[in-house]
């Protein structure tokens, strides 16, 4: 095990009241993100609530002690950040968010527009463009045959679809995806990954700060809206910036990875593949069991606003909490043969987009994108065959692949 450092004031293992398991892996480490289900398992078994001794923070990694911080958001804010970082002792990497980085009232403000230009409603409207989208992309990798899921498909489709939805210019997009995984590998700890991470983004930063100004998305767009409702005196233009920015930082790696995931199960488990081929209504269900059984938010962090009694631990104020999500997913005492990816499995809320205040404004988008691709997959995919193993990107927050060889077998078309 590697030497730890403790900072001032952060209890040691000896220091903790009697009770508190400790846990030791690193769960930003390679080895760990390899695959984390083990580590999780054992760090559910130590008990509800763990101390992390690399970090100096506690975690929580089952169903029901993940849903009790994330309920009570006067007890864990997030205005002192959702990462490791403590806002109000250390600067963040960039201004904090005003919907993910805030407690209410501020919170209630933003997150009001945010989610009515969101809503199930407004999204109707994309519906017949995400289709055709899927469609046409979808039957050109099947005439190619060979692919890369990931970057053919996973990638190229939110960038395409949701980024022309926010209102983008076609030009520079290949700065998302830098950006992206710079504002989620900020959640985790400063590490390599992180410091590697930030030394490579260069121009991406002043070019996403661009494109949310107003003048530089489409007419119509979720940009658009959000500028009107800043018109219209609910938010301020700067805010609607912000807004748009936000967008771009939570909507993107997270589907894309999704869809990877995605792919990944099928191509691993042919026979759930068949099921969903063979009846595409289950696409929805589908999707959820991919991001039950393969999450792809992982983790984030609360902050104790006060000292507050969890699962039989007494927290400082201002102490961070790990809340693994992906984790309390996996959780056997909430899911039965939790290890096992079934798209049968009776849908039941899985944590997956979180939950209380602060759970997926984005989640609708989300769904309908990954439905949209599943059943164009379905239409035109006899089998998903993997040409190789998956590469994994490696990011302190959020698990998914940046490449996937892929041979997509079309279906056989006649008689049908
Ligand atoms: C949920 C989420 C993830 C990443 C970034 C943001 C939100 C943001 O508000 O910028």
């Amino acid at each position: 095990m590697s030497q730890v450092d403790y900072e001032i004031g952060k209890a040691r293992p000896d220091q903790l009241p009697p009770g508190v398991p400790v846990i030791t892996f690193d769960p930003y480490s390679d080895e760990v993100m390899s695959n984390p289900y083990p580590y999780y398992q054992e760090l559910r078994e130590a008990g509800p609530i763990v101390w992390m001794q690399k970090y100096g923070t506690y975690a929580v990694g089952s169903y029901g002690s993940v849903i009790r911080v994330l309920t009570d958001h006067e007890s864990f804010c997030s205005s002192a950040g959702v990462g490791l970082t403590n806002f109000h002792t250390e600067t963040p990497w960039r201004k904090p968010s005003i919907i993910l980085e805030v407690d209410p009232p501020e919170h209630s403000r933003t997150r009001k527009v945010f989610s009515r230009i969101l809503s199930p409603r407004s999204l109707n409207k994309l519906r017949e463009r995400f289709e055709q989208e899927a469609h046409a992309m979808v039957s050109r990798l099947v005439s190619r045959e060979v692919c890369d899921g990931v970057r053919d498909l996973a990638e190229a489709y939110p960038l395409k679809v949701f980024a022309d939805a926010v209102g983008l210019p076609p030009d520079g997009r290949e700065h998302l995806l830098p950006y992206g995984d710079m504002v989620f590998n900020a959640f985790g700890p400063q590490n390599d990954r992180f410091r590697e991470c930030l030394a490579r983004l260069g121009p991406s930063i002043a070019w996403i700060t661009e494109v949310c100004q107003r003048e530089n998305l489409s007419k119509g767009s979720f940009g658009a809206e959000l500028y009107a409702a800043a018109d219209a005196g609910e938010i301020t233009h700067e805010e609607a910036g912000m807004l748009v920015r936000t967008m771009l930082s939570a909507g993107l790696d997270t589907t894309i990875f999704t869809l990877g995931n995605a792919l990944v199960c099928f191509a691993r488990h042919p026979h759930q593949w068949a099921i969903v081929r063979d009846n595409p209504a289950i696409a929805r269900q589908a999707i959820e069991e991919v991001l039950r059984y393969d999450s792809t938010f992982h983790s984030y962090y609360r902050t104790a606003t006060r000292p507050v009694t969890l699962d039989g631990v007494q927290l400082d104020k201002n102490q961070k909490i790990l809340v693994l999500i992906a984790s309390a997913n996996r959780d056997s005492s909430h899911w039965s043969s939790a290890d096992t990816f079934d798209v049968r499995r009776k849908p039941a809320a899985n944590l997956a987009f979180g939950t209380g205040i602060h759970g997926c404004a984005g989640q609708m988008i989300a769904r309908l994108e990954a439905e949209i691709v599943l059943k164009a997959l379905a239409s035109q995919v006899e089998r998903l065959e993997a040409l190789g193993e998956p590469e994994l990107h490696f990011n302190n927050t959020v698990r998914g692949y940046s490449s996937l060889p892929l041979r997509l077998v079309a279906k056989d078309r006649k008689g049908k």
